[in-house]
């Protein structure tokens, strides 16, 4: 029953299970996997698609043109999709002080061209999401950045890509992933609130939406559930990096459900019921400690089923629709001013405050429910 299939739309970036596992204190305890193997395994796993930073696919073959060849190839010889892909703005020293938002117009120029190249490639292999992660785009001081200005490159940006896009005809939309800090000491779009609303700023939003990460948000000690709800109420979720996280400390990537497994199990009832069709992506970094790689790519999938099963079994429990009755749920959806209604009937009403101050609602019994769901004891 937790067998992964195509159907379930799983994906992973290549930098996941490719990850060497170098971090700031510690060199590689990986040698450098292959785009064709990763293509290979993740199919044999039972995911529906890849995602790619342009600099992935050159991971063992330093030749791009016979590295997206051996790529291509493998994607053929499997059957997986490359649903979105992304550019890589951040390792190289060139980046050091951003991309989109450098301080210098060449390094800019520069960092639109490598995006345009990837984007090219990412709509012939059939990609519909473009990712713009900007984790080089921030600063350590607040005397170092002039933010205003630094938003209105970022702005220019984004609208030379849509730009490009709608004159090339592709079917391609961006997707902003919001992150609070990490490489710099604070980045730009923090939050998917900041990157909401930045949105609306640009020359045509309805190309540019939203990649919210778990771990990101949850770095910034916000609720990734409502985050996800906002966004899809804007109708701005346009995809989504799944992993785990254990509140605000550096940037985890656990696997799916091995932070905040309670906040997961909202998640996927949320994702499954919410209205969002794209890929369930999974962003994370197999532990420096495994030398395996695959278990932890098939924990992110399994976990996400089993979440599945129990969300539809949460919501199918009389006991939670009791609880949800009890606590008025439903009437959330009734507008304050209902048809025929007028504003005089609502400044009329007579209305005894005391006594709905001391209504109910069985938001315990709720949680408690969810929490014996998640532990199988229903
Ligand atoms: C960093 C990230 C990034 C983005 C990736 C896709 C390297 O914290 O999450 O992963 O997801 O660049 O745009
Ligand atoms: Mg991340
Ligand atoms: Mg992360
Ligand atoms: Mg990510």
């Amino acid at each position: 029953a937790y067998t992964p299939r195509p159907e379930d739309k799983f994906t992973f970036g290549l930098w996941t299970v490719g990850w060497e596992a170098r971090d700031p204190f510690g060199d590689a305890t990986r040698a450098p996997l292959d785009p064709v193997e990763s293509v290979h395994k993740l199919a044999e796993l039972g995911a529906y698609g890849v995602t790619f930073h342009d600099d992935d696919l050159l991971a063992v073959e330093k030749d791009r043109a016979k590295a997206i060849e051996r790529f291509k190839g493998a994607l053929a010889d499997t059957g997986l999709k490359v649903p979105m892909a992304t550019t890589n703005l951040f390792t190289h020293p060139v980046f050091k002080d951003g991309a989109f938002t450098s301080n210098d117009r060449d390094i800019r120029r520069y960092a639109l061209r490598k995006v345009i190249r990837n984007i090219d490639l990412a709509a012939e292999l059939g990609a519909t999401t473009y990712v713009c992660w900007g984790g080089r785009e921030g600063a350590e001081s607040d005397g170092a950045k002039d933010v205003r200005v630094a938003l209105d490159r970022f702005k220019e940006s984004f609208d030379i890509l849509t730009s490009y896009v709608i004159d090339k005809g592709y079917d391609l939309r961006f997707a902003i992933e919001p992150k609070p800090n990490e490489p710099r000491g604070d980045i730009l779009l923090p939050t998917i609130g900041h990157a909401l609303a930045f949105i609306n700023s640009l020359e045509h939003p309805e190309l540019v939406g939203l990649n919210p990460e778990v771990g990101h948000e949850q770095m910034a000690g916000l609720n990734f559930v409502h985050g996800i709800a906002q966004a899809l109420w804007h109708g701005k979720l346009f995809h989504i990096d799944l992993n785990g996280q254990h509140g605000p400390k550096y940037d985890q990537d656990l696997i799916f459900g091995h932070g905040d497994l309670k906040s997961a199990f909202f998640l996927v009832d949320l994702l499954e019921n919410g209205g969002y069709e794209g890929p369930r992506h999974f962003d994370y970094k197999p532990l420096r400690t495994d030398v395996d790689v695959w278990p932890s790519a098939a924990a992110n999938m399994r976990t996400y089923l089993i979440l599945k099963e129990k969300a539809a079994a949460y919501r199918a429990d009389p006991e939670v629709a009791e609880a949800l009755a009890a606590s008025h749920a439903p009437e959330l959806a009734r507008p304050a001013l209902a048809e025929g209604e007028s504003l005089a009937d609502l400044l009329s009403e007579d209305f005894d405050a005391e006594a709905a101050g001391q209504r109910d609602r069985a938001y315990t019994r709720l949680n408690q429910l969810a929490i014996e769901h998640i532990l199988g004891v229903r």
